[in-house]
């Protein structure tokens, strides 16, 4: 047996006779076998891996994976940068070939593999193997960033790097990535580098308290946010996780009462973004200093952009078209912005598109924006022969007819011959909705909202961790709530003729609370016919195409909360989030009203405290909520 041993420790010190001396094994007539360093046998490979630590300008090491195509000349660079470990995400498998190992993050198959591109995927500054210290959504150097760098100067000083060091690039590097590695892309196109090309921000985070992860309209998106903040922020590997204890989200976060006081119980007063949401519950400079449209609106306009949207986005539905709106207006020659909307869940354009939940598409929508929308775009900005640029400045998918549109603009409805009408779609008596109503101010419906018995945001026993359960949530059936007697229900006749709707519907919400604070959830939705043809299981299903909560106290300020006066009927307005969605003839337009979300969101105590953080069992009341004739939601209908 010994002889047998010190063989294996003859042939692999010799296989790998550049591996440092291996220390003085502790009983040397009975060594390890396992080597120093090993190193694996990659002739096979179609590409070699590379690990870099790139220098930033402050000397801080960013720990960088390049992933070369063997043999690869003068091939373009796509530049991922990413909070989430970059060698997770360059390792779904072990694999000699390209496409697997990167599969489940970019599906690299049909695009960098078939492209030809080197991969580079980062660890951002004080994450996984990069040095530095991590900050949340590290705001720009300035107000919020006392320090000379951020993510525009790491990503700068990457790109000099890489085209300086990359002798098999043609020195054009392109940058991509979804949510927070969607946001990532939106810093680079702060001074950028004269060699980045192109930037493609899919589904990213721009305004945390507006409509993306943090806050939608100032109430806190509770769950989802804690665990996450928790297990980004506690260790520099995400090493420490959050834990229940529950079955059901919904248990939890009613047990707990207030998300401070859930927080407190997983010690996140140890992390500092935590410290900071605490801080800022309103609208202050804190976020609006860090809100990526604004930062982007005031930013001259020299690197392509194409914007990737998700119509039923549960993380960041706000983003892309707040950059978009911010940005296209600096696109005089309208060859720099543009935008891809497609009938997708958080990231799906990168996962399988022929369905999202019940929903079936009967094509896949993902695969065909990768290879006809996706892949050419970057292949004309990265390549050196340059292919034309075959992309519309808008690609949207047009929901109930489930069709492609090639249009000039967003929103505009269609490519030619049609425009948009803001049409008020009223919430009248006896539950009814339609295009005409009365203004009488006679109270339409009335529900008590019990704090006690949130309405659930999803079927219970959901927990945002169960990524099948909380990736389609937004497109989940709304007949239970529509059953429930705390939610307010206004549905339209059977419609004879298509309704389409092409763009942000705004809310207008004349109600009172008999309390002092509340939030309100508006929901807009299609109605299928209680027998669907070839679909039995869509039969009577109610789809939400544009749903979004407001919190009362934000009425008159976002900055600045107020109480509600109570039993005094007031305005409520505020912007959903887009739809591009044709309601057919036979279906109905249905408008739900209701004041909880739960638990995704936290509960409204109802009674207006300093800080809903750390209200008191003693602070949530119920309350009777009214809704007054004249309240509408302006649908952006397209007409012929
Ligand atoms: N936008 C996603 C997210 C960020 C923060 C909290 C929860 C989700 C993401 O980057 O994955």
């Amino acid at each position: 047996m010994k002889k047998f041993i010190s063989l294996i420790t003859f042939v692999a010190s010799s296989l790998f006779a550049q591996t440092p001396a291996a220390p003085a094994p502790k009983y040397p007539n009975f060594p390890s076998e396992t080597p120093a360093k090993f190193q694996p046998s990659n002739n096979s490979f179609d590409y070699v891996r590379r690990e870099e630590m790139i220098p930033m300008r402050d000397g801080v090491k960013l720990h960088t994976v390049i992933l070369v195509p063997k043999g690869a000349r003068n091939a373009p660079m796509l530049l991922t940068r990413t909070p989430y470990d970059a060698n997770a995400l360059t390792g779904y498998a072990q694999s000699p070939q390209l496409g697997p190992i990167l599969n489940g993050y970019d599906n690299a198959v049909d695009v960098i593999v078939e492209g030809g591109y080197i991969r580079v995927v980062q660890d951002v500054r004080g994450k996984y193997g990069s040095e530095g210290d991590y900050l949340m959504n590290r705001p720009l150097s300035g107000p919020q960033n006392p320090t000379p760098v951020d993510h525009a100067t790491d990503t700068y000083d990457t790109i000099d790097w890489l085209v300086k060091n990359m002798k098999e690039s043609n020195g054009k590097v392109g940058i991509l990535g979804i949510s927070y590695d969607g946001f990532l892309p939106l810093m680079a196109l702060v001074n950028p580098h004269p060699a980045l090309k192109v930037s493609v921000p899919m589904n990213p985070m721009v305004d945390g308290w507006i409509g993306d992860d943090w806050f939608h309209n100032g109430a806190f998106r509770q769950a989802g946010s804690l665990e996450y903040i928790l297990n980004q922020e506690a260790t520099r590997d995400n090493a420490v996780k959050w834990w229940s204890g529950f079955s059901d989200d919904y248990d939890e976060y009613l047990a707990a009462g207030s998300a401070g006081e859930l927080a407190q119980r997983h010690g996140m007063e140890q992390v500092g973004f935590w410290r900071k949401i605490l801080a800022h519950p309103s609208y202050d400079a804190f976020w609006r200093d860090q809100a990526v449209d604004r930062i982007l609106s005031g930013q001259p306009l020299k690197v392509p952009v194409m914007l990737v949207h998700s119509l039923w986005d549960q993380e960041d539905i706000y983003g892309a078209l707040a950059v978009y709106k911010a940005i296209k207006p600096k696109d005089t020659g309208n060859d720099k912005v543009f935008l891809t909307i497609g009938p997708w869940f958080h990231g799906q354009s990168i996962r399988d598109g022929s369905s999202l939940g019940a929903l079936k598409f009967h094509q896949d929508t993902s695969y065909y924006f990768r290879q006809n929308i996706l892949r050419p775009f970057l292949d004309h900005y990265l390549k050196d022969e340059a292919p034309t640029n075959p992309v519309a400045s808008v690609s949207a998918f047009e929901t109930g007819t489930n069709t492609w549109l090639r249009l000039a603009s967003w929103p505009s409805g269609c490519s030619s011959g049609c425009s948009l009408k803001p049409s008020p779609f009223f919430m009248n008596a006896n539950g009814k909705a339609g295009f005409t109503g009365d203004n009488s101010g006679s109270v339409v419906q009335e529900y008590v909202s019990d704090p006690a018995k949130p309405v659930p945001y999803r079927t219970r026993s959901s927990q945002p961790s169960k990524e099948l359960e909380w990736q389609p949530w937004l497109v989940d059936d709304q007949r239970e709530a529509s059953r429930r007697p705390d939610v307010a229900v206004f549905v339209s006749d059977v419609l004879r003729e298509p309704v389409k709707i092409s763009g942000q519907p705004m809310v207008n919400l004349r109600a009172s609370t008999s309390g002092t604070d509340s939030d309100w959830v508006v929901k807009v939705i299609d109605v299928y016919p209680d027998e669907v043809t070839g679909e039995p299981l869509m039969g009577g299903y109610q789809l939400m195409v544009s749903a979004d909560i407001f919190r009362g106290r934000y009425r008159e300020s976002l900055e600045t909360p107020k109480a509600i006066a109570s039993g005094q009927p007031l305005l409520y307005k505020w912007i959903l989030p887009a739809a591009n969605h044709v309601f057919l003839p036979g279906h109905r337009m249905m408008v739900q009203v209701q004041s909880s979300w739960f638990p995704l969101y936290d509960r409204n105590p109802q009674t207006f405290v300093q800080s809903i953080f750390w209200a008191k069992p003693e602070d949530y009341k119920k309350a009777t909520q009214r809704i007054y004739s004249g309240s509408f939601v302006e649908l952006p209908v397209v007409t012929k």
